[in-house]
């Protein structure tokens, strides 16, 4: 999604001369950020917009040699009537800043361990489950105001953390992932946002489904179901979505594409981008053949595209061009959390109190970085990727 605070301008750099590989990357929030332009020779080219990424892949597959697709909003279909329904949730009983703060403590109490390491970040939230971590917990009771939620909230962040089904059981929405709900997205997306002249980015998208839908007179945003009219739109957002996982054109040509993205991202599904996978996987003749051109690597602790309480800065690029160039398979891409003040975060004051450097190895999926049992924990050396 192309909404955040800052980009920096050399993101927007195009070198005009013929393109051979491209990143696809997220909006750069943090001046720390490796710089994707100056990894790049004048030969290739460089854009923005991660959709664009898997479009390209799918659609326009001699575009480019090498695509990086960071958190990829690449299905709008889905995305957009959720959003709508959030709006609605929200509207009726909101989610403040401080009910944020309650649910961020009450997902990490329950589920931060799960990995094996206590550091303020879940490693694999599909394993805080609501056994685990049950919203029910936090009501208020017996007049208590303060670090609790009301009913109208928690059903609201029910709304947010559950999965929408039809009436045959089909999931049309996954929930969003516990972890990181004051980092940044939960509010980013939920609450009255200056840059927004005090609307939310959620209500925006309720405006932009109308822009859309203005080719048919009688489409009421106020009537539109967000889970039976689905259908009504999908001409609508067919141009931004990806339908298909046939990347062989892009394969045959020696394409190397590289996907990563956040557990803790907001507005996407991170369990869409494994699904993706398992459909190129399907399409490719088996997951061993998908990797040798495609490969994932999920973010534990990251939000949308940066920023989070995990190790999100990460260099992207010079693994894709060395794969790409010199066959040079990524394995693990080393990520660092940043020390100093958070990009986003609701209690900016605690959390830069709290905040430390540490490094901690991406892998690929289904991979999951483990600590080893010994030697610093802040230090990715000491972590291994390991099958889950
Ligand atoms: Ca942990």
């Amino acid at each position: 999604m192309g909404v955040a605070p800052t980009k920096t301008a050399s993101d927007l750099r195009i070198p005009s001369a013929a393109s051979r590989t491209v990143v696809f990357r997220c909006w750069s929030r943090s001046k720390e950020a490796p710089s994707a332009a100056a990894l790049i020779s004048p030969r290739r080219a460089i854009s923005v917009m991660p959709a664009k990424a898997m479009l390209e892949a799918v659609r326009f597959p001699e575009d480019y040699d090498g695509i990086i697709a960071g958190a990829p909003a690449f299905q709008f279909l889905e995305m957009i009537p959720w959003m709508v329904g959030a709006h609605r949730a929200q509207s009726a009983n909101p989610l403040t800043r401080e009910a944020l703060g309650v649910l961020d403590r009450a997902s990490i109490r329950a589920c931060d361990d799960l990995d094996g390491i206590a550091d303020g970040v879940i490693g694999d939230p599909r394993q805080c489950t609501s056994e685990l971590y049950d919203i029910d917990q936090l009501a208020c009771k017996g007049g208590q105001v303060k670090d609790c939620l009301s009913p109208g909230q928690i059903e609201t962040a029910r709304y947010v953390y559950e999965d929408i089904v039809d009436s045959n059981g089909v999931r049309l929405s996954p929930g969003v992932l516990p972890g990181a709900e004051a980092a940044g997205d939960w509010g980013f997306w939920m609450l009255a946002n200056e840059q927004f002249e005090g609307q939310s980015v959620i209500s925006g998208i309720g405006e932009m489904l109308a822009l859309l839908m203005r080719h048919e007179p009688d489409f009421k945003l106020d009537e539109f179901d967000p889970v039976t009219d689905r259908a009504a739109i999908a001409n609508a957002t067919s141009p931004l979505d990806v339908r298909s996982a046939d990347l062989s054109e892009f394969r045959e040509r020696g394409g190397k594409l590289l996907m990563y993205q956040g557990w803790n991202d907001w507005p996407l599904r991170p369990q869409r981008a494994i699904d993706f996978l398992s459909k190129v996987e399907s399409a490719s003749g088996g997951a061993r053949q998908a990797r040798d051109f495609y490969r994932l690597f999920m973010v534990p602790g990251m939000v949308h595209c940066a920023g989070g309480p995990g190790a999100w800065q990460a260099d992207y690029v010079r693994p894709l061009v060395a794969w790409r160039e010199k066959d040079e398979q990524p394995q693990r891409i080393i990520a660092t959390h940043p020390d100093g003040p958070p990009l986003a975060h609701l209690d900016a004051e605690a959390a830069a109190a709290s905040s430390r450097r540490f490094t901690r190895p991406l892998c690929v999926y289904p991979k999951l970085a483990q600590y080893r049992g010994r030697g610093d924990e802040n230090d990715a050396a000491n972590f291994r990727c390991v099958e889950p």
